[in-house]
């Protein structure tokens, strides 16, 4: 089927957000610009080893001069919305108090969006905790989900009046699992226990911080708070293997329900409970923190990328290691046996699996699981290298194709039944993409990491014209609004 065609026929629901996303940690620069200091990963970066080149995030992708130019890109290429994140240690340097000059760029960066009629969707936390507080203990202790509530009443006191769209956390299975079992990823811990306790502290962090916007809230001003997670379908590589379908079942508790269920439902999994057993999650668990946690959220973000086909036999499948894997300490807690192994599917540069259907899968069975539930696709996206031409052009089929093959894959969710209300690509900009510097490009627009020039993708050109055709069907577009806006 023609994509474009089938994007133009899809209901999608009135006000459906078309946007791009990007985290402050990635593409701001400035990391001690206006007083900000370090975050978490400011501090990471500079340990020899932890990024691939020594890469650092101290320039990014500049976003912080060249904000009001980004911002130009969204409407050129006709997007509704934005998805950023505001960097804590920018607002609140060391955690020590309110920096008005930091949250003057997102008070700009706001008014600049909604000049151009772009919706701005919030993050508070992707990643990118002050390093003071790291060396209090970070997200290991109870004291820093009170901090973040802290944080989060500045941030709405400035920005409240104008900004519908709150997300509390991207990811918290990255930030406690990676950063504190696997340690890819700052803080670089290698600590069970440490991982289970940030788990906890973020749940709680964003119970804390969803019950105090609700609070804030200003009459008149709507207000939609939820959390982004990474969601996936882990599939057992021999299904008829007990132990596979037991590594599939834990991964599913582990990267999936220990979220969904505490946030939704206040609990954890009691399978998950069981798997974790005397890891330390017991003793950090107070009375009344699951209440606290599953306050009703008013969407669910949901990033998606891969699915993973696992094993309880590690690397004894048929792909083994493949050259893209690193060889580091499990993030999975409890389950360290357990393992990936590629299927025949192409993958990205990343070494991940392309599979579009495993995104409507998802989004149909979450529709499923949580009626009235409304869902937004947060981040999803692909690492390629781009091919850049003498004219000034950059070339990038493989994303190209990936992008048009999930936006249709949300089109056939969107048609089965599920409530998705927002598509956002990751990433507006190539970018700091952690613990892979520079070396790795998500991003719809190429950045020219030594002169910061910013060139639409071919990939980019086709989420417009996906974009144009989704908003204005068989309808031609209205004036102003281009399939095809011209490089910029
Ligand atoms: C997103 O996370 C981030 O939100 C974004 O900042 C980032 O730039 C983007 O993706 C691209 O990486 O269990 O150790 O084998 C990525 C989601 C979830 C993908 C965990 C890799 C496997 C890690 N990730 N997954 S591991």
């Amino acid at each position: 089927p023609d994509p474009l065609a089938q994007v133009g026929r899809t209901p999608w629901p009135p006000g459906f957000l078309w946007g791009a996303a990007t985290s402050a940690g990635q593409i701001e620069g400035g990391a001690h610009a206006d007083g900000r200091e370090d975050s978490i990963w400011d501090a990471f970066a500079r340990v020899p080893g932890n990024v691939a080149g020594g890469d650092t995030p101290e320039r990014g992708a500049e976003h912080l001069e060249r904000m009001p130019d980004d911002v130009a890109l969204l409407g050129a290429l006709g997007l509704t919305a934005y998805r950023f994140s505001v960097s804590w240690a920018r607002v609140r340097p060391g955690d020590r108090y309110r920096n008005d000059a930091g949250l003057a760029f997102y008070d700009r960066l706001v008014d600049e969006l909604l000049a151009r009629d772009v919706v701005p969707f919030l993050t508070l936390y992707h990643w990118d905790l002050p390093q003071a507080l790291e060396e209090r203990g970070g997200w290991t202790v109870r004291d820093t989900a009170e901090r973040f509530v802290r944080y989060v009443e500045d941030v709405h006191a400035r920005l409240g009046d104008r900004v519908e769209h709150w997300t509390t956390f991207n990811e918290p299975f990255c930030s406690a699992f990676i950063g504190h079992a696997s340690g890819e990823h700052a803080p670089g811990r290698q600590d069970p226990g440490a991982a289970l306790a940030a788990l906890h502290h973020q749940h709680l962090a964003h119970g804390l911080a969803t019950r105090r916007l609700r609070e804030l809230a200003r009459p008149g001003v709507p207000l939609q708070v939820g959390i982004s997670l990474n969601l996936t379908t882990a599939v057992p590589a021999d299904p008829d293997d007990p132990v596979d379908v037991d590594a599939a079942r834990r991964v599913d508790a582990l990267w999936n329900r220990a979220f969904l269920e505490p946030v939704l439902h206040g609990r954890y999994p009691a399978d998950f409970l069981a798997d974790v057993a005397g890891l330390g999650l017991e003793e950090v668990v107070r009375p009344g923190d699951l209440e606290t946690i599953a306050q009703p959220i008013d969407f669910l973000g949901v990033n998606h990328y891969h699915d993973d086909c696992v094993t309880g036999h590690p690397q004894s499948g048929p792909g083994g290691l493949r050259p893209t894997d690193k060889v580091t300490r499990s993030p999975f807690v409890g389950s360290e046996h357990v393992g990936s192994v590629t299927r025949d599917l192409p993958l990205t540069e990343m070494g991940w699996e392309v599979h579009p259907d495993g995104l409507r899968d998802l989004l149909v069975r979450l529709g499923r699981e949580h009626p009235g539930l409304p869902l937004h696709v947060t981040e999803n996206g692909a690492a390629y290298a781009d091919v850049v031409t003498p004219d000034g052009c950059v070339h990038d089929a493989q994303r190209a194709a990936f992008v048009e093959a999930h936006v249709a894959a949300v089109a056939e969710a969107v048609e089965l039944g599920a409530d998705v209300r927002g598509f956002f690509a990751w990433s507006l900009l190539d970018n700091f993409e952690w613990a892979w510097g520079y070396a790795k490009r998500f991003g719809i627009v190429h950045v020219d990491h030594a002169t910061q020039r910013r060139t639409v993708k071919d990939s980019g050109h086709r989420f417009a014209a996906l974009v144009a055709a989704a908003r204005h069907g068989d309808q031609p577009a209205p004036a102003g609004a281009r399939a095809q806006p011209a490089p910029l």
